[in-house]
């Protein structure tokens, strides 16, 4: 199929979607705010308001591709035709749990920008550079994370129809919590290191960062929670779903490197730093495989440097190795293996939810 880049995620996700999605986060945000208002907590209003700048500032402004994965993936796994044909209940279920995955990824972003100098995120500062902020999104970004918790538990504990469900979806959470912190540990550890270091930056490595810090979250959580939600219980089938999502994972944050210097900001919301940050990304592990003697010295000493002369001169031999003629042949190749694998799944397998995900980061520009 072509697509012009840019349409994949308008092809894959109906407004209409994004909109029912998006018409579900206030009201759990206002469990949120009622939850601090009373009880232990009964915090004044001008407390609440910040909480509430918080949230509005970082939750629901990205592509919401992960929530609206989890949506899919739960029909998927219920075998219905459309979302709205399932019960309020289980719609009210599933809505909760998409947002939950976007509450955890801004509780990622607002972390990941500290720790990578950012300045722009989704098209607007990066919440630690504004003026009232600060340091204070450190103990914020943690907030958000606790909050999944109080959600997943006002709604899942002690469910009758499936008693084990709370413990799964929270364990689920955790581990992949977990796996993606120890994912950005591995980030930073390879962008440090002395300027004669370029060791580090190995297709090897490459995979295990990418593994950790994006795959898990960003397409096994969404998918898993789907299924789970939707009674799945049979490990064998999300063992199977992981091996292809871990996949896909790896191809999105290709393409989030390969975009971090050749995509435009504007379309982005983000200003790259992956240059000036050392990070080991597809560019830099593709570089040094093709490039001669005389151009690695140049990246030994230029890459990872803050001037913007030596992040130009990076750029300009990137082109001059023809990046993005290879990766267009990367994302095309990839997305074609990630096609065949999904085709030879069992036909029992809800493999919509996969098929969707494939769709919405295909040529992407964002
Ligand atoms: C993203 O890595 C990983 C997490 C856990 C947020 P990144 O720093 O490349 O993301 P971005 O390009 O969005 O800052
Ligand atoms: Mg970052
Ligand atoms: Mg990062
Ligand atoms: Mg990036």
């Amino acid at each position: 199929m072509q697509r012009t880049p840019g349409a994949a995620l308008e092809t894959a996700v109906p407004m209409e979607k994004r909109e029912a999605f998006l018409a579900a986060y206030a009201k759990i945000r206002e469990e949120i705010l009622s939850d601090l208002s009373s009880g232990d907590f009964q915090l004044p209003d001008n407390i609440l308001e910040r909480v509430k700048f918080c949230l509005d500032y970082n939750v629901p402004h990205g592509k919401l591709n992960r929530g609206l994965a989890v949506l899919e993936a739960y029909r998927a796994a219920r075998r219905c035709e459309t979302f709205e044909a399932l019960s309020e209940q289980e719609r009210q279920d599933a809505l909760l749990l998409g947002w939950c995955v976007e509450w955890l990824q801004a509780f990622f972003l607002v972390a990941d920008d500290v720790m990578d100098g950012s300045k722009t995120r989704r098209g607007r500062p990066c919440y630690y550079l504004l003026d009232h902020i600060g340091l204070s999104s450190v103990n914020d970004c943690l907030l958000i994370e606790a909050q999944i918790y109080r959600l997943l538990r006002r709604r899942f504990r002690a469910r009758e129809s499936d008693p084990e469900l709370y413990l799964d979806l929270v364990e689920l959470f955790l581990d992949t919590t977990y796996s993606t912190e120890v994912g950005q540990m591995l980030d930073l550890e390879s962008s440090t290191g002395s300027d004669a270091m370029l060791e580090k930056f190995t297709e090897q490595n490459l995979l295990r960062i990418y593994r950790f810090k994006t795959a898990i979250y960003s397409f096994y959580l969404p998918v898993a929670l789907g299924m789970r939600l939707a009674g799945i219980r049979n490990s064998l089938y999300y063992q199977q779903a992981k091996e292809i999502l871990l996949e896909m994972g790896a191809y999105f944050q290709a393409q989030d490197d390969f975009l971090d210097c050749f995509g435009d900001p504007v379309v982005t919301g983000k200003v790259g730093t992956d240059i000036e940050e050392r990070k080991c990304t597809w560019l830099i592990v593709e570089a040094l495989k093709c490039c001669s003697p005389a151009q690695r010295e140049m990246l030994r000493c230029s890459y990872g440097k803050q001037d913007s002369d030596s992040v130009a001169r990076i750029k300009a031999l990137y082109r001059e190795l023809g990046l993005p003629q290879r990766f267009q042949t990367y994302d095309q190749e990839s997305y074609a293996r990630i096609q065949r694998k999904l085709e030879a799944l069992d036909a029992d397998f809800p493999v919509e939810a996969l098929r969707f995900l494939l769709q919405s980061i295909y040529k992407r520009s964002k």
